[in-house]
Parts: C-alpha cells; structure tokens; sequence
C-alpha cells in the first residue's frame, strides 16, 4: 500500500458532479438520510418516462429487490431517441477497424440502424421477451443489435468473441436463445479470423434456435444453412427506419450476461431496464464527468459487461461519443492506442491493468512520442492494478495531470460501485478509495461488523441499489445461494461480491481480490470448476486443482495440478499439456488456456475429501506452507508436490 496522494487538477474540470469531498459527503448524507427519496429524484431528473413509477424500491420480496415499479420506459428511447433534438448530427459512435479504417455513426444514423434492425428481428419473428444471443465482433452492428433487442423488448445475451463452440452452446441453450445474431469474422492483427463456422457448430443438434442472422464483416467465405441463415446485409435494406419502441416496465428484463462463479456452470446474470440505465449514464457523469463535446474511449469488448455499460449504453444514455475499436492496442505497434488517442482527441480513457502493463512492457516511452493532451480521466477496471502500473499510468499516460479513476465494480452490479470522483477524490496509487453516493459498500466480516484498518474482510453491498443483478436465469435459488448466503447486516442478508478487501487508516478501500475460487485472468473471470471439468476430460486424467497464480502481465495465469491415472503417462507431458490445452479451447476459449501444468502423485484434500487450495496457491506462488497439514489425509502429499513443482521451474 502506497501512502502517497494525489489531489485533482480541478483545472480540467469545469463543471463536474462532484466538486470537492464536502459535495460528495453531502451526498451521502442524502442518501443515508432519505434513501428512497434521493433515488427516486435522480430518476426522475434522467430517465425519459412514458410512465413514471409508483414506487422506488419494493423489498416485499428480498433479495429479488424490485426498482421504479410501475414506471414504463425504453432503454433504446433513452440512448437514442431523445437525443435527435439537439444532437442528431453528433457522433454517436465513432468506430476504427483493425486496419485503421473508420465509420462515423451520428445519433440520427443510430437512430435509423436500430430501428431497421429491430424492424428485421421482428421480421423474424422476435417478440418482447424472447431472448436472442449476439455473437459478434467490435463492430457497429453488435452496438445495433443490442440496442435494436431492446427497441422491441428482447432480451439479447451477448456472448464474448474469444468462446468457443462448446461454450456458446451451452450459453444459447441455458437462455433457450431463439435468433442468434452473428458475423462471417472479422480482423485481428490484420488478419480475418471467423465467427460463423463457430455458430455453425455450437448449433449441431439444438432446434430452438430458428434464425441466425449473420452480418458480413470479413466478406471470407462461410457455409449457409438453408431456411436457418439469413444475411443481415441484404434484408437490413428493405427495413423501414421507424420501429416503434416497445413500451417495457422498469423491472422487465434488459440482458443476460453470463460469467463465472465458483462452482458449476457460467450464471446468466439478469439485469432489468430502468435501474441498471439510471445508473450507467449516473456514472458515466459523476465518474468519467463525461460533457458535450467529450469523446470516450472504453477499450473493452462488448462481450464483458464493461463494454455493455460503457460502451454502449451508458455513453450512449449520456448523450456522449463513444469510441469502439475492432482491433488490439498492440497492432501494428506498441504506439496504436496512443495514436488513436492523438487522433480523436481522447478525453476518457478506460482500459485494464493487464494493457497497461502490457502498453509499458513493450513500450514504456512510446506515449511520450503522441500528442495525449486532450485525456483528462484515465480509467482503470476488471482487477487491481498494481503502484508501478498505476504511476506509469499516471505519469507517462496523464502527463501527471490526469485524474485515475480505479473503478471497482463486477457484471452483477451493472455499473461502478467504489471508484474516485475526478475533481473531488484525494487518489492513492492503486486504491479504489471510495464507495460512490448511494453505494453502500462495505468491508465486514460475516456478522456485519465493520473490519478495522488493515485487517481483511468481506466487500458486501449492504443496501440495494438500481442496477444490481435481479436473479441468476432460470435459477433464482443460485442466485440467493451466490450472493446473499454469506454475510447479514442486522440479521439480513447482504450482498457479497466474492472480493477480500481492507481499509486503511483514511477509510480508502484497496481490493484484494477474489477469495472465492475465481481467477481473474487478463480481467476475465473464470471459474476454476469451469476449466478442471474441461480437463478432466483428458483420458489420461484422474484428478485435477486448478488455481491462479500471481503474473506480470496478465495479473493471474491458471496453474493445474493434474494427477494422472497411470504413472506410465509421464514422460509425456508436453503432449498432455498440449492436448489438455486443446480441450480448454474447445470446451471454454484460449481464455481458458493454463499456463503451467504440475503432474503430481496426488492433492491436499482433507479427511472429508475437500480439496485444500489454499496450500495449493502457496505453492504455485513459491511461498512457504505456513498453514497446518496435519488435517490432511496424507500431509506427506504437500512435500511430493512441492518437489514436482520445482523441478519444473
Ligand atoms: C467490471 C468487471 C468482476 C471482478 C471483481 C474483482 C475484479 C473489477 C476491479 C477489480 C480490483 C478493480 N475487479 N474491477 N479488482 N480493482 N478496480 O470486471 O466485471 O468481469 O464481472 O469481474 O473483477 O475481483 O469481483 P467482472
């Protein structure tokens, strides 16, 4: 933990949410003192309603809090629609390809795209509440299809890129997806790479899903599926540019996103319409102070909740120009970002501390050579950045005069729980500081009592908030099991988020991560039952432990303790580790792919048979055993380990 704070360039801000830290205490005093109240106010200065709610919060039937009840909205109205007046000719989304190749998408241009798209889906038979997944590249029409679902009051379920067949399978059958929305491929480092045939495969043997519409990106050529596939490109032309936006009620569902959690399969996370868009454009003002003539730069994909939220719709909920990239920030040059940056006049950046250390690895002075004066906010997501990431950010990236906003924050919360605010909030190199107004976020131990400074706790949420995770799909008795079955707060069950975190002498909040058995990877959240099932899929496989180690890069790699079925098997390692890959990327994604594999004679597993990770972690980390083995099965299996694992190194 650094003890160094930096205070804001108020300079660059002129009119910020937050003025100083009198003005955000202030508001949480509003909070604290009328709940209820300072949410319903907000929502109704932001929300454009077709019927305003009855109700703030319904908590009759807790944990499945209910938000503007009664109130009737559309998301796409309020992203879109009600900007044409003054903003119609403003760029809505400015894209650059992989190639450098560029599109300018105004507000009115969004306006006419989402309604021909939501107009084709209905011509396929689309109808409010059916669910369509969107397998799609960093293209403008992934930011249409969501948009265009919500129009019409379709769930859509956006799946990431990098999934494979297996995996978006699953996905599309867990929603019972009806229309799956995908490309021929796209580009990467400039070469196309394809999207269809996987689709093409994750559908062999599934008959729910009646159309795949399929937009032509990399013109590469892909196999048809007779009265199935449809090219988006030739019946996008017939459509009318008006589509009537469906009248929808706050709390009906807007997507599910899955992601991983510690046990079982991926969770259709649920989030509903009028919180969780009340929230991201909130943020997208207090947190990137996002103004007029701002442009924004999330480099997220839109497969991962970031660019869900900030990409498309909160920017877009604000009005904002929001910048979406196809390629990566390493091609052709470690200089691409800081060249895109030059050339839009970048004024929020958000990125992951996995590219930064990336960005400064390869090309620590390479900002130096790029006109960034234009950044006023960098931001950073997805897992904790370290000191030496955060001051190469700050100094070389902000030129010393950027405010960082270390947002913490997960796909079930749907927006920024704990980050600064820009003009107000003291920064200290790598904290998230503090909870935003109206966030109740806290550290405590299981019976609701606050943590002391410098001992580790729980992060929990302890009061609702609009644009929390409604349900898990389909598994409402996951979703209390998941996330209200740790910690109370007097005698009622809180929210807990899966992170350790602690409290410095100031009250700062520094996240320690996941104590659950999630590994963040690069910002990707895997579950480790996720890849232990794919690899015991191996023949060879007897028994499995997966955990995260500590990386340079990217923040953990997967380390496996594989324990075979026959010890005639070794010898042969680098064709298991090479096969055992091959199932992680054909049962998960290269996501998924470990980095160091540990044959060992068997796992630390308590007399009940429970897998002790703990021990396992150490090792991976080099670090001495301190715990007690004595409780293990066979203590002498820790020592056998230890030697696998450094004859490895
Ligand atoms: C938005 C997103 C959520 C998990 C979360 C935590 C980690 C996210 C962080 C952070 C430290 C930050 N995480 N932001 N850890 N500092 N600023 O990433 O959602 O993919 O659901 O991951 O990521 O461990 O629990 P998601």
């Amino acid at each position: 933990m650094l003890n160094e704070v930096y205070y804001p360039h108020k300079e660059l801000f002129k009119n910020p949410a937050f003025k100083n830290m009198c003005e955000y205490h202030d508001k949480v005093r509003e909070f604290e003192k009328d709940y209820e109240g300072t949410w319903g106010k907000l929502a109704r200065e932001k929300i454009t309603w077709f019927r305003l709610y009855d109700k703030v919060l319904d908590e009759s039937n807790a944990p499945f809090y209910k938000w503007f009840t009664g109130g009737k909205l559309n998301v796409s109205y309020q992203c879109i629609d009600r900007h044409l007046d003054k903003k119609k000719n403003k760029a809505a989304i400015i894209w650059e390809g992989d190639n450098g190749e560029k599109r300018v998408i105004t507000y009115l241009e969004l306006y006419k795209e989402v309604n021909k798209f939501a107009n084709l889906l209905k011509e396929m038979g689309v109808k409010k509440g059916d669910r369509v997944v969107i397998y799609m590249p960093m293209i403008p029409e992934a930011a249409f299809a969501m948009l265009a679902c919500a129009r019409i009051g379709a769930i859509h379920s956006v799946v990431f890129g990098g999934f494979s067949a297996e995996a978006l399978k699953d996905r599309i059958l867990d929603a019972q997806a009806k229309v799956v929305i995908t490309a021929d491929g796209a580009f990467r480092k400039g070469k196309p790479y394809m999207l269809k045939p996987v689709v093409d495969k994750a559908l062999e043997g599934v008959d729910i899903v009646e159309k795949v519409i399929v937009v032509e990106r990399n013109n590469e050529d892909i196999e048809w599926v007779e009265g199935r596939d449809v090219s988006y490109n030739e019946l996008i032309q017939n459509q009318s540019t008006e589509c009537e936006p469906e009248v929808m009620d706050s709390e009906d569902p807007l997507f599910l996103l899955y992601t991983s959690g510690s046990t079982g399969k991926p969770k259709g996370v649920q989030h509903s319409q009028a919180g969780y868009i009340l929230w991201a454009q909130l943020t997208m003002e207090w947190v990137f102070d996002i103004k007029d003539n701002d442009t924004y730069w999330c480099t997220a994909d839109i497969g991962w909740i970031t660019g869900h939220t900030y990409i498309v719709y909160g920017p877009l909920a604000a009005g904002a120009t929001t910048v979406m990239f196809e390629g990566v920030l390493t091609y052709p040059d470690s200089g691409r970002a800081w060249k895109m940056i030059e050339d839009y006049r970048i004024n929020q950046f958000y990125t992951a501390p996995t590219a930064i250390r990336l960005l400064n690895k390869i090309g620590a002075d390479e900002p130096k050579k790029y006109d960034l004066s234009s950044l006023r906010i960098l931001g950073t997501v997805g897992e904790p950045i370290d000191p030496a990431a955060w001051k190469w950010y700050y100094d070389v990236v902000g030129g010393g005069r950027c405010s960082i906003v270390d947002t913490w924050w997960q796909t079930e919360t749907g927006g920024h729980m704990i980050s600064p605010l820009p003009a107000a909030t003291p920064i200290k190199p790598a904290s998230a500081t503090f909870p935003l107004p109206g966030i109740f976020a806290e550290i405590i131990d299981e019976e609701g009592n606050r943590v002391k400074p410098g001992e580790k706790g729980l992060l929990c949420i302890t009061k609702p908030w609009p644009s929390m995770i409604r349900t898990i799909w389909g598994d409402p008795e996951r979703f209390v099991k998941s996330y209200f079955s740790t910690a109370k707060k007097n005698g009622k069950p809180v929210y807990f988020s899966g992170d350790g975190a602690m409290y410095d002498e100031d009250g700062y909040i520094w996240i320690t991560g996941r104590v659950d058995d999630v590994i963040n990877v690069s910002g990707h959240r895997l579950g480790t039952a996720e890849i232990e099932a794919a690899i015991k899929k191996h023949p060879h496989v007897a028994e499995v432990a997966v955990v995260g180690k500590p990386d340079e890069i990217t923040g953990e790699s997967i380390f496996a303790y594989v324990v075979l079925k026959s010890t005639d098997d070794l010898g042969e390692e680098v064709e298991l580790i090479k096969e055992i890959n091959e199932i992680i990327s054909k049962e998960i994604g290269n996501i998924a792919k470990v980095k160091d594999i540990a044959f060992v004679p068997g796992l630390p597993k308590t007399r009940s048979g429970k897998i002790m990770r703990r021990i396992l972690r150490a090792i991976a980390k080099g670090e001495e055993i301190k715990q007690d083995t004595s409780t293990l099965e066979d203590p002498s299996v820790v020592e056998a380990i230890i030697a696998v694992v450094n004859s490895c190194e």
